[in-house]
């Protein structure tokens, strides 16, 4: 990080640009925010020795060579969360510094407002160019320019992996490819032109992989065939739900009973077996189908998609298996499909790193990666996110920045995306606007391998999507405490009976045994007493009382 040298430069937008002393590209430091769309920390290959269930399910022979080149050369933070696992309310935890009851953004269906402090105008009245390219998710009628972005490209609603449609100030188009090579694409032509703008920049790279439906590349379509990947020790088939509690159980994301035939498992009409479990029911049952994604592709790669999944399909066709067998076979189909996803992006974020380097960025460049929330792979016999559960309510955070960042830093300490927006304004020696009502604490003393005076002792989560409204998985809303050991949660919606569920992760790393109703008293009266305290530091006043 570079000091700002031009003393006129004081961070006031107005002063700066009226007195001709805009910041040049190498007076502040750059961003380059790659974020991804539920990505697994076990789908990351450098978090695998630190990110411990005792759940098997390392991915064999899967590797993430160019994230992981992050973590080799710069931090990684191993309790690193969200505090609302999903997408729109992350993005917007992000951007603000602020919990999702605070910033408006609580679920999916909601508008951003922009004319809240956001990270990205800061940066933007400091003399910064910005841009946001690829997944956005704050709301289709909402410019992102409104929220501090001089350039935009992005992708409707969830986006589409082939062939993709893209907002842009001049309108909608559809530009041909592969998703994750299109907003890489965009992305390193943008850099290149930033080197032209000569300002330094935020640039936030937005992939749609590995979102559901879990579509690969066409040049990854064979990858993996054939590859078991182990089943993590905690995966149910339909027999084994009974151990979890009803709401839990009844949630939409079991994959031995909600995945698409067609949509999720790849399967053409008339080639489900009879023996296929779908548990979804009513208007819910209608599956998607093949046709959304694969009829974006031309003729010939249409056919080249489905020659790839053929023999497997037909051999699953006439096995038609049951029970344990099904499971197993739609895990495996899943988790390919996933990490093929990865692999392509992994790929991609190479070629990001050494556009970098080529323009001679690298050196005074923050490089971010993460992703909107963790995801289930398997664990407990889910897929999808929602939860406070381990899985879900991590989030991978890798960073480069030569010369302030030492290379294999690991913090362990809890951190959460409300904090990424005062860290990134501190790199960048940015004032925190006043009003801001940033909700974080900056990182940056972390990554720098040193402990701060102060930092928190446990981390507040608030789902908030309520089942009763938005109920595609059936996650009932739920708000709770993690002090780095012990979870406690609250479901409070009358469908989960206002019920409480406690963890102690140092010897319950997967989360299976509540010990709500056998722990010590005091020790549930003091986690009780934190959760409340949390509650009234950010002024959730949403959800149950406490
Ligand atoms: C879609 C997916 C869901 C997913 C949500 C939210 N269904 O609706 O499985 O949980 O997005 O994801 S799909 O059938 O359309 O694929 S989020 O990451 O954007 O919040
Ligand atoms: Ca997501």
């Amino acid at each position: 990080m570079r000091k700002r040298q031009i003393g006129c430069c004081v961070g006031l937008a107005g002063i700066s640009l009226l007195s001709g002393c805009e910041p040049k590209l190498g007076d502040r430091t750059n961003i380059l925010f790659i974020f991804s769309d539920d990505h697994a920390l076990k789908a990351i290959t450098a978090y695998l020795d630190d990110f411990k269930t005792s759940a098997s399910g390392t991915p064999t022979g899967f590797e993430t060579p160019n994230i992981d080149r992050l973590a080799e050369e710069g931090a990684i933070l191993l309790n690193n969360t969200c505090c609302n696992s999903i997408s729109g309310p992350s993005r917007a935890a992000v951007l603000t510094g602020k919990h999702s009851h605070a910033n408006g953004f609580t679920n999916n269906s909601k508008s951003f407002d922009p004319d809240q402090f956001t990270f990205a105008r800061a940066l933007q009245e400091e003399g910064y160019s910005t841009a946001m390219i690829g997944k956005w998710h704050l709301g289709d009628k909402l410019d992102p320019r409104r929220a501090g972005f001089d350039d935009y490209n992005v992708l409707i609603n969830q986006g589409t992996y082939y062939n993709p449609e893209f907002r842009t100030p001049e309108g909608n188009k559809t530009i041909e490819g592969y998703s994750t090579d299109i907003i890489a694409d965009l992305s390193i032509d943008w850099l290149k032109d930033a080197k032209k703008r000569n300002r330094p920049f935020l640039l936030m790279c937005q992939f749609k992989a590995p979102h559901r439906n879990w579509q690969p590349a066409m040049e990854d379509l064979e990858l993996f065939k054939g590859t078991q990947f182990p089943i993590p020790g905690d995966f149910r088939d339909t027999t084994q739900f009974s151990s979890l509690p009803q709401y839990v159980q009844d949630a939409r994301m079991r994959i031995d009973g909600y995945m698409f035939p067609g949509w999720d498992m790849k399967l053409r009409d008339g080639e489900v077996p009879s023996n296929y479990l779908n548990l979804y029911t009513g208007t819910d049952q209608k599956d998607p189908g093949v046709t959304l994604e694969q009829n974006r592709l031309s003729a010939a790669d249409r056919e080249k998609y489905w020659a790839s999944y053929e023999e497997e399909n037909k051999k699953f066709y006439s096995e038609n298996p049951t029970g344990r067998k099904q499971a197993e076979w739609k895990y495996q189909r899943y988790i390919r499909d996933y990490l093929r996803t990865i692999v392509a992006m992994d790929r991609n974020i190479g070629r990001l790193l050494d556009e970098l380097d080529k323009l001679g960025l690298s050196k005074n460049t923050l490089v971010v990666y993460s992703s909107d929330q963790g995801f289930f792979l398997g664990e407990k016999g889910f897929y999808d996110k929602r939860w406070m559960y381990k899985q879900s309510f991590s989030m991978p955070f890798l960073a480069r920045l030569p010369g302030v960042i030492p290379a294999g830093t690991k913090v362990t300490a809890l951190t959460q995306n409300i904090d990424f927006a005062p860290t990134f304004l501190e790199v960048t020696e940015t004032k925190i606007p006043d009003g801001a009502g940033i909700q974080g604490q900056s990182f940056l003393p972390l990554l720098k391998g040193e402990t701060p005076a102060s930092w928190r002792d446990a981390l507040y989560y608030h789902f908030t999507e309520s089942r009763a409204v938005e109920s595609e998985h059936y996650c009932p809303a739920h708000y709770g405490v993690f002090d780095g050991r012990y979870k406690l949660m609250r479901f409070y919606e009358p469908v989960a009976g206002d019920s409480w569920e406690l963890y102690d992760l140092d010897n319950d790393p997967d989360e299976e045994t509540n010990i709500y109703n056998t722990a010590d008293s005091e020790l549930v009266n003091q986690l009780k007493e934190k959760l409340k305290s949390l509650r009234s530091q950010y002024g959730d006043t949403t959800g149950a009382a406490l």
